[in-house]
């Protein structure tokens, strides 16, 4: 018996899901809590409520973030999860955000085919500290830093021996495959050993991404990301629960269209019991607020096109709420979006603004087929459905991140901020950065041609 690529990556998002549960319970509040939304929504929308993915898909899945902090960490990182059929997809530099930079930059490691994704979509968000980034860290700091990153181990021969393994093989034999993922759940575990906590002070004066990173000799999961059908409605049930979220959801409004791209609220790190170890060598009890809980719900992707709109309908959001502070950002956001994008899937699709697959209706008229995908849809020749957002959103991280910052950091002011790209960072990974955008419009474009040669008419 051996057990394939798909089955590795949906048990280990499965387990890391059971350990999480057990390390920080209230992720099972928050699981509890959405999948009972989604009953509702199933049962209150019917058919439609599908749309964007089975509720078997939508209940499976999770996105995790992981935080790492040399080039070779991140390297070994993609080889556990190149195991798993994951590989990384899209650059996000944290950096830059205005009010939450962090040293970090980021891709999330995911399936990229169709296929793959249907039978488990399991990403992880992940993120590469940057200590030669002089806004955040002087000379000394950085060599300190540096050193003691080049110390520590993070996973171990045997774990990456099986990683390389079951990515040559795309499977595993079964005993391999227990091996693999109890040893890949475990290195992403909080880890019980003392942390040095002078260390850990002096970097958490930077940055608390830094201390969690770099202060510690391992890494850990720092939240597990359930998605939900409607995130106003989860929104509200946590706070009805007690549980202080943060104040508001990140990314699109609730608006009247279609849920486009990726919307995600979490509430704030709890602190949590870890052994501090002192200057004088003594270990006392002590605690840190490292680990948090997040709920998102996806929308359909949009095109390139699509996304710079919507980059534009935020920076109209932020302007007008500049020009009159008393605003609700919520309200304002919907108006700006009710005026600036269509409001209905087939007014996206026909402005070019989001990603569709497109399969032959099932009771087409007779005579010529038109040759546009939209005239296609609208003479009955083909269906459209919208393509699921896979990845993240910049700004929306950002925010994210600070749900486990307890005070602003340093900032040093220096322009000179470390040059890294998304070259850069594939140099790093060790392998090509998929760009979002090439696989959401192969996928479109796939579908498009076996389409064509159904109905024997080129599309354009
Ligand atoms: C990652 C934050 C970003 C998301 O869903 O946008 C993220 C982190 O805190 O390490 O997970
Ligand atoms: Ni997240």
């Amino acid at each position: 018996m051996t057990v394939s690529q798909w089955r590795l990556r949906a048990a280990f998002a499965r387990r890391l899901s059971r350990m999480y549960g057990r390390e920080v319970p209230a992720y099972t509040t928050l699981v509890e809590v959405s999948e009972q939304v989604n009953r509702d929504v199933l049962a209150r929308w019917g058919e439609a409520a599908e749309r964007l993915g089975s509720l078997a898909r939508v209940t499976a899945e999770r996105h995790g973030a992981i935080r790492v902090g040399t080039p070779a960490e991140l390297n070994q990182v993609a080889r556990v999860f190149g195991a798993l059929g994951m590989r990384p997809v899209g650059f996000y530099d944290l950096r830059e955000a205005a009010a939450s930079a962090v040293p970090v930059v980021s891709t999330a490691f995911r399936p990229v085919d169709a296929d793959e994704l249907a039978r488990n979509p399991f990403r992880v968000f992940t993120s590469l500290l940057t200590p030669d980034d002089p806004r955040f860290f002087d000379p000394d700091l950085r060599a300190e830093l540096t050193a003691f990153l080049a110390r520590r181990q993070l996973f171990s021969p045997e774990l990456l021996a099986l990683a390389d393994r079951a990515e040559a093989e795309r499977e595993l034999p079964e005993q391999a495959a227990e091996r693999f993922l109890e040893l890949a759940v475990a290195a992403f575990e909080l880890s019980t050993e003392p942390v040095d906590h002078a260390w850990y002070r002096r970097l958490e004066a930077v940055s608390a991404v830094a201390a969690d990173i770099g202060g510690v000799t391992s890494t850990h999961v720092n939240h597990l990301t359930p998605r939900v059908l409607d995130i106003d409605e989860l929104y509200r049930r946590m706070r009805g629960r007690g549980i202080e979220m943060i104040d508001a959801i990140q990314g699109p409004p609730r608006w009247r269209g279609p849920d486009v791209l990726l919307r995600q609220t979490s509430f704030r790190a709890l602190a949590e019991p870890r052994p501090l170890r002192q200057p004088d060598g003594t270990v006392v009890p002590g605690s840190l607020r490292v680990r948090f809980g997040e709920v998102e719900a996806r929308g359909i992707a949009l095109t390139r096109a699509g996304r710079a709109r919507y980059d534009a309908l935020l920076t109209e959001v932020d302007r007008r709420l500049a020009a009159d502070p008393d605003q609700v950002r919520a309200e304002v956001a919907r108006q700006v979006w009710e005026q600036g994008l269509p409001d209905t899937e087939r007014g996206l699709l026909g402005a070019d603004l989001a990603f569709f697959t497109y399969d032959p209706a099932p009771d087409p008229p007779r005579g010529t087929p038109p040759t546009t995908p939209a005239a296609l849809v609208d003479g009955g020749w083909a269906t459209a459905t919208p393509i699921v957002y896979e990845d993240f959103l910049p700004r929306s991280a950002a925010g994210i991140f600070q749900s486990n910052l307890s005070g602003e950091g340093t900032r040093h002011h220096t322009s000179a901020a470390a040059d890294h790209d998304v070259d850069w960072l594939a140099g790093a990974v060790g392998r090509d950065i998929h760009d979002p955008f090439d696989l959401y419009a192969r996928e479109q474009a796939d579908s498009l041609d076996r389409l064509a040669a159904r109905l024997g008419t080129p599309i354009t």
